[in-house]
């Protein structure tokens, strides 16, 4: 298998772990056009990750989860975990909004009430993660693993501060020593 994106993706770190010692990294960045003419060509999404196997290409990391999932019969999420898993997904995607827009220059004060409205967002979800650590502590595939690419990937970039959440704080530092984790963490690159 093929996984393509970029070495600081939270999204796409999710995948580099999940299939860690089964795949092939092809770095890929959506900020570079010819990057981008391969995007084009392979995934009308136009983000990063998409994968190649010899069933095709497939995009969006929590698919791809589900995919796997069904066809090597790991363990359903209940109700509870799925609400879990989307309230990640839910927060990952505001932050990835709120560092696109500082990156392209808009809104570099962060003032904006789109950018509000983004960080209400991701203050409440945090605090549903974080009262909820319980989910997360029990399954490292996928809550585990997506929380973790979630929280140190906001403190990587710096898009907000979610150690004052002493569950999400405790939980982010408990997990660094994970072979899997050190070997895809993006400040060795950087
Ligand atoms: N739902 C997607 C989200 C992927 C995503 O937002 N990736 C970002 C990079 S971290 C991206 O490609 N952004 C480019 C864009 O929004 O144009 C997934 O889970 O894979």
């Amino acid at each position: 298998m093929k996984i393509y994106g970029s070495e600081a993706s939270p999204f796409v770190r999710r995948l580099r772990v999940l299939f860690f010692d089964n795949h092939e990294f092809i770095p890929t960045s959506v900020f570079e056009l010819e990057d981008r003419e391969v995007l084009k060509k392979k995934n009308p999404c136009m983000k990063i990750p998409f994968i190649e196997s010899d069933e095709g290409v497939l995009f969006d990391s929590s698919l791809i989860w589900r995919h796997y999932n069904k066809k090597n019969h790991w363990a359903d999420l209940d109700l509870s975990q799925e609400k879990y898993q989307q309230i990640i997904n839910e927060t990952n995607d505001s932050g990835v909004t709120l560092f696109l827009r500082k990156r392209m220059g808009e809104d570099p004060e962060q003032t904006s009430r789109f950018t509000m409205l983004q960080k209400e967002r991701i203050e409440l979800c945090l605090s549903h993660l974080d009262n909820n650590i319980h989910l997360a502590d029990k399954l490292w595939n996928p809550l585990g693993l997506w929380l973790y690419c979630l929280l140190d990937w906001f403190d990587y970039r710096e898009i907000y501060p979610f150690q004052k959440f002493e569950s999400l704080k405790k939980f982010w530092k408990e997990n660094q020593e994970r072979a899997e984790i050190k070997a895809t963490d993006p400040r060795a690159n950087s």
